[in-house]
């Protein structure tokens, strides 16, 4: 198996031939088809493949009791019509370095471990990091259980379905106990190693980011026959509230987004009785963040008020600022740093990652590979090959240097 081969059997698997886009959602036939593939990647390298009781997929070199493990690897899951490199390239790249590790006969001195962390997009359910969340102790069985889907289906239930236990779920003290580091390398979601010129860039910081819900309750009416003084629109509020995040984030150098709405009845002539939007925000630090938010939310609700409409806003997922182990960060650079044809740069992020909720429990890093676009959570999201296989011999590089004599 060569990167190009795991990469080319991957690449179809949950893609829309109408988008060209990945509709891989947590515990759907496409979620499954893409963790088979894990686990036949991970039997072919005769790995100890196992699923953690909260469906984070595992394959083990070595005895994970002995403690100080090394471990590799992302997520397989997408966001709706998203690209084919967040996530898979940080798991195909485990595998291709493990590979590299063995064409260069290391011997290694610590388990080491492969592994696919679980919803962590939150696509389907709205809470990003499911796995490595319930793993890290950062989302309780409860909170959990009453996630659903658009269709409401639970969690529970669509974990049942696909044949996992729901009451098994929780925390993972005793997993995370046997780590000693955690390295995840993904496609970066931004322009600056294209801007620089590099390769391969090591992650210094996550932005706080977060989720928050806007629940727009008007009067459903006809849209033919309602004069527009007799209207309770909560359209009207929703489209102003969009405007009032763009223009909170231009002030405070934040960004926010609203990417997701939903409308009751979701008639052409009918004015609808809820619209429901979601914001996504993240900033440099808490405080700016907070700026926004507030921002956002007070300039709603008076857009709501001018319009007799009422308003629930619901905080739906949130990360605290990451910063990567500083220990982590300069060993791998350190170890890069041999490369003389490589530089290294570190830099940030604003997107959230399964390393950044695993920083609070075990020291992780990140590996950042080149996209030439900056363009991510789209069809069109790209990495060349050679920048891939740059960043597969990074990671093997890293891995010799963390596990192995
Ligand atoms: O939303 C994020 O930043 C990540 O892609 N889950
Ligand atoms: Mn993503
Ligand atoms: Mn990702």
């Amino acid at each position: 198996m060569t990167f190009q081969s795991m990469w080319a059997e991957l690449l179809p698997l949950g893609r829309s031939s109408a988008s060209g886009g990945y509709r891989r959602f947590a515990w759907t036939g496409a979620d499954a088809e893409c963790r088979e593939w894990f686990r036949e990647q991970a039997e072919a390298r005769g790995l100890a493949y196992e699923v953690d009781r909260n469906g984070n997929q595992w394959a083990w070199l070595g005895d994970p009791a002995a403690g100080d493990a090394v471990v590799t690897g992302s997520h397989l899951d997408s966001v709706p019509d998203g690209g084919a490199f967040d996530g898979p390239l940080g798991v195909v790249s485990s595998f291709a370095a493990l590979d590299e590790l063995s064409r260069r006969g290391v011997e290694f001195t610590k388990p080491l471990a492969l592994v696919n962390f679980g919803d962590e997009e939150g696509a389907r359910f709205g809470l990003a990091c499911v796995g490595s969340r319930l793993t890290a102790g950062e989302l309780t069985v409860e909170q959990a259980h009453r996630l659903t889907d658009a269709d409401g289906v639970s969690l529970p239930r669509a974990m049942e379905a696909a044949g996992y236990d729901p009451d098994a779920i929780g925390a993972d003290p005793e997993r995370l106990a046997r780590i000693g580091a955690f390295v995840e390398l993904h496609v970066e979601q931004g322009r600056a190693l294209d801007l620089s010129g590099d390769r391969v860039g090591i992650a210094s910081a996550i932005w706080p980011h977060g989720r928050w819900r806007f629940d727009f309750r008007g009067e459903a009416n006809h849209a033919g026959t309602t004069r527009l003084v007799d209207r309770r629109d909560p359209m009207l509020s929703y489209a102003e509230t969009v405007l009032a995040a763009r223009r909170e984030a231009e002030l405070a150098g934040a960004v926010a987004t609203f990417g997701k709405i939903a409308v009751e009845p979701n008639g052409v002539n009918a004015i609808p009785s809820l619209v429901r939007g979601w914001l996504d925000s993240r900033a440099a630090d808490q405080h700016t963040l907070d700026l926004v938010v507030t921002g956002v939310e007070k300039a709603a609700r008076e857009y709501a008020a001018a319009h007799g409409v009422d308003l629930d806003v619901v905080r739906e997922s949130f990360t605290p600022v990451v910063e990567f182990d500083h220990a982590l960060r300069d060993e791998l650079a350190r170890i890069l740093g041999k490369d003389t044809d490589l530089r290294v740069p570190v830099l940030g992020t604003g997107a959230g990652h399964d390393a950044g909720i695993l920083s609070g429990r075990i020291p992780t890093a990140m590996l950042f590979v080149r996209n030439p676009t900056g363009v991510s959570h789209s069809p069109a999201e790209h990495a060349a090959e050679d920048d891939c296989v740059a960043g597969v011999l990074a990671l093997a590089d890293v891995l010799e240097g963390l596990a192995c004599r």
